[in-house]
């Protein structure tokens, strides 16, 4: 437990280079990749984020910690291929056309990752013609949208619509700064979270 404070404590201070060797130790140590993912690196990052929330700290220092959060997560990742821990599932997540917002999406696909899933990123302004292929394409377990604006609300309306017409087994969550549980339920997405982890706990809840 000492180790995950300190692994948070890193990423608050975005020192890259001692989460990357904490995050080392915590392997060497044989703590379970788990515990160093959620108390570790997404327990840090997540406190920071209620912070920017709250006012209590700036964007350079989300977008640094962000970074020194993907220095752990790139010392994880190839353990997890190693360990043949089996792939959860598919999530294929993009921002919704005309929002280039992608800041928080990049945070949600690390602690995705991070908890085991394959992550096909598609970016930031993607049309719904763009998720429909790339879901006949890539067959996502569940699919992911962002937008941070109000007025892009629209078009992830439009975008969980194409989605579920073509194909309605597909599982969606929606999240971002402007997004609440209400408008999800009235654009049909199976769930909301308001941040990373809610995401990937909600994930798990519609593919087990
Ligand atoms: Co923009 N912007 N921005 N911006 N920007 C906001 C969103 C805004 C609230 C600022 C403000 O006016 N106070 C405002 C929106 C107002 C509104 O719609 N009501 C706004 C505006 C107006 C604009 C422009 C229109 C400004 C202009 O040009 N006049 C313009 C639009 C561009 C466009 O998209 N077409 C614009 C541009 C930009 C930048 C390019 C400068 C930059 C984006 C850089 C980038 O993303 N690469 C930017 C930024 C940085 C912001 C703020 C400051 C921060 C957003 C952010 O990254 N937050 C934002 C103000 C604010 O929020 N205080 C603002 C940190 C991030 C970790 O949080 O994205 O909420 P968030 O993600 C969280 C959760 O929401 C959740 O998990 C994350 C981690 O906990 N989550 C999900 C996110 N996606 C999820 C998906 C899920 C589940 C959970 O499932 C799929």
């Amino acid at each position: 437990e000492q180790l995950m404070s300190a692994i948070r404590e890193a990423v608050w201070n975005h020192d890259s280079k001692k989460v990357k060797a904490l995050v080392e130790q915590a392997v060497a140590e044989q703590v379970d990749i788990n515990t160093i993912v959620n108390d570790g690196l997404v327990s840090g990052m997540n406190a920071l984020g209620a912070k920017f929330k709250s006012g209590e700290v700036f964007m350079p220092e989300i977008l640094v910690s962000a970074r020194a959060m993907g220095a752990g997560m790139a010392v994880i990742k190839p353990l997890l291929a190693q360990a043949g821990i089996k792939e959860k599932g598919i999530f294929l997540i993009g921002t919704v056309k005309e929002d280039l917002h992608d800041i928080g999406k990049n945070i949600v696909n690390a602690i995705f990752e991070g908890s085991g899933y394959k992550v096909v990123d598609l970016g930031i302004n993607v049309p719904s013609e763009k998720f429909i292929e790339a879901i006949e394409e890539h067959k996502p377990d569940i699919v992911g949208l962002c937008a941070l604006l109000t007025t892009t609300m629209v078009n992830m309306k439009e975008t969980t619509a194409a989605i579920k017409n073509k194909f309605p087994g597909t599982k969606i969550i929606v999240g971002g700064a402007p997004i609440t549980q209400n408008f999800a339920d009235e654009i049909g997405a199976d769930a909301y979270a308001q941040d990373a982890a809610v995401a990937v706990e909600k994930a798990n809840m519609l593919i087990g």
